[in-house]
């Protein structure tokens, strides 16, 4: 193949000598679209490379998948079901009938119905069971019901209305719920309870937690749940037999997948914290990235590109990670939210038929915000045996200008980029002067390929672009490799076993135990020392 053949030639190329010989590459290999300036100028790429990898991207028929979400086809094969995520960001008026159903006027509906709540509960107005009203919402959910909320949450403070506070209870161990709750008043307390199926374990047992806590504090006056507990689900039924008004429920589409969920109801908690307005401008700054992915040739798509760059490194140069790194402790949450987003979508051992595939899927990916990672892992990117290809992101303004904070910040941003692509020579080091026993240690070779991302500010429009570009990312990704990146399959048997070890540890005889001789020990042990 034409790209194997191309690597082989261009592998020994550094970027040292790839800048030196074209004066012109980083205002070549530079895109700026939508506020966002991408310099991909330090990746190991030249513009054959970058001419091949386009070809690669029409002959798995990109153009075509991506078109087939946006028409609502059924792209999550395995689960029979559209993939729509896109919809919960189109401005009203605009129509996509899924299974004879209008879609935009059903997400615009739910919208309404957040907005008019998230207003009560920022106005005061809607009080709780005392009549205090909300001074922290708490949202319960995990996964996609919890990341998104989450790290837009933590990204958007800067928004978020003064004396209320948002918090999140994810985890299924108790901790979680006894340490997030600690000191906080029941009667000022709303519950966001989120799941989508509304049968996860984790969710459901600490929304019961959190119920006894309520309830523990009203005296038991079941009338209390409805105004401390707001569902959002697609399940009605479950939501009822909880114990929450479903008219409270916020509701939302099965072609809404989990880790996509950040734009629809799953998001309340954030539009309560943020208000409806800044809320619609994110939903905003989604929607132009996926008008950019959507309509831009492929040369120019940002999402695109660096989809077909994480490919280049994780099926030629066999990189096994890919790091993301935020210059911005706004985004400290961000590496984890993608990690969730392109591992679940990409981490899959079949094509879209079902077939094994013969080469590497998705990367894992991984990362921190700058500059603490400086100070810690980033000596393995440097100087490591690994190939770790890196996003940097920063933003141009600070949302705190304090004194010198933010040149330093950015400096050490762009001294990274500058420190992993073109490296310390032996002969640098001489020069300056490093005692010759040592240079070896001291050399850093460079080559390590680097993306910039760099927006203007961090607002709830850029944050939206943000998010969207790295979603379409993934799922150009999922489009080379022929999979299908809206299942998630491999999380279900974990909660099979688990649901047949539960009653092992509970029961108050020994059971019977008929696992492997490992796994048995261990369920014993447990028993014997809790
Ligand atoms: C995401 C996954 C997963 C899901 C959680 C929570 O794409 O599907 O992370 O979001 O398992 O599921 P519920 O919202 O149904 O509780």
């Amino acid at each position: 193949m034409a790209l194997e053949q191309h690597f082989d030639q261009l592998k020994e190329l550094t970027l040292g000598e790839m800048f030196a010989k074209d004066r012109s590459r980083a205002g070549r290999l530079t895109k700026e679209a939508l506020g966002i300036y991408f310099d991909y100028s330090k990746h190991r790429v030249t513009d054959e490379t970058l001419a091949l990898l386009m070809r690669l991207a029409r002959e798995c028929g990109l153009p075509a998948r991506i078109q087939a979400m946006f028409e609502g086809r059924r792209i999550n094969v395995s689960e029979q079901r559209a993939v729509l995520h896109i919809a919960l960001r189109e401005p009203p008026g605009t129509s996509l009938v899924v299974d004879g159903q209008e879609v935009v006027a059903a997400v615009h509906a739910v919208l309404d119905q957040m907005a008019a709540f998230a207003d009560r509960v920022r106005s005061g107005s809607w009080r709780g069971h005392t009549g205090k009203r909300v001074s922290t919402v708490v949202n319960i959910g995990i996964g996609g019901s919890d990341l998104g909320p989450r790290m837009a949450y933590e990204a958007l403070r800067a928004y978020s209305q003064p004396g209320l506070s948002v918090r999140f209870i994810s985890n299924i161990d108790g901790t979680d719920f006894a340490e997030v709750t600690r000191g906080l008043d029941p009667a000022e307390t709303l519950f966001v309870v989120c799941s989508k199926s509304w049968h996860t374990l984790e969710t459901l047992t600490n929304a019961e937690t959190a119920k006894e806590w309520v309830l523990a504090a009203s005296g038991g006056d079941e009338s209390a749940v409805a105004r401390h507990f707001v569902a959002v689900s697609t399940n009605a039924k479950g939501v009822s037999d909880f114990g929450i008004d479903t008219a409270n429920m916020f509701p939302f589409w099965d072609w809404v997948g989990g880790r996509y969920s950040l734009d629809s109801a799953i998001g309340l908690s954030l539009m309560i914290a943020i208000g409806p307005e800044r809320f619609s401008e994110m939903l905003q700054g989604f929607h132009e990235m996926d008008e950019h992915f959507r309509t831009s040739p492929l040369e120019d798509n940002l999402p695109v590109l660096m989809g077909l760059l994480a490919v280049w490194y994780n099926n030629f140069f066999e990189a096994e990670s890919l790091a993301v790194l935020p210059y911005d402790q706004y985004l400290a949450r961000l590496p984890s939210y993608l990690q969730q987003l392109e591992m679940e979508s990409n981490g899959k051992h079949v094509d879209l038929k079902g077939q094994t595939v013969s080469y590497q899927t998705g990367p894992i990916i991984w990362g921190q915000p700058g500059t603490n990672g400086q100070h810690a892992f980033y000596q393995l990117i440097h100087q490591g045996t690994k190939l770790v290809p890196c996003d940097f992101i920063g933003f141009c303004q600070t949302l705190n200008p304090l004194g010198r904070h933010h040149d330093l910040l950015m400096a050490n941003m762009f001294a990274q980029t500058e420190a992993l692509a073109f490296g310390r020579s032996t002969a640098e080091l001489r020069q300056a002067g490093v005692a010759e026993w040592q240079i070896p240690y001291r050399v850093c070779e460079g080559n390590r390929p680097t993306s910039t991302i760099l927006l203007d500010r961090l607002t709830p429009g850029s944050l939206g672009k943000l998010v969207a570009l790295y979603e379409h990312k993934t799922f150009t990704q999922g489009a080379i490799w022929g999979i299908d990146s809206f299942d998630q399959w491999g999380v279900e048997l974990g909660k099979l076993l688990a649901d047949r070890i539960i009653p092992e540890l509970e029961s108050a005889a020994d059971p019977e135990l008929d696992h492997d001789d490992s796994t048995n020990e261990l369920i014993r042990r447990y028993r014997r020392l809790r």
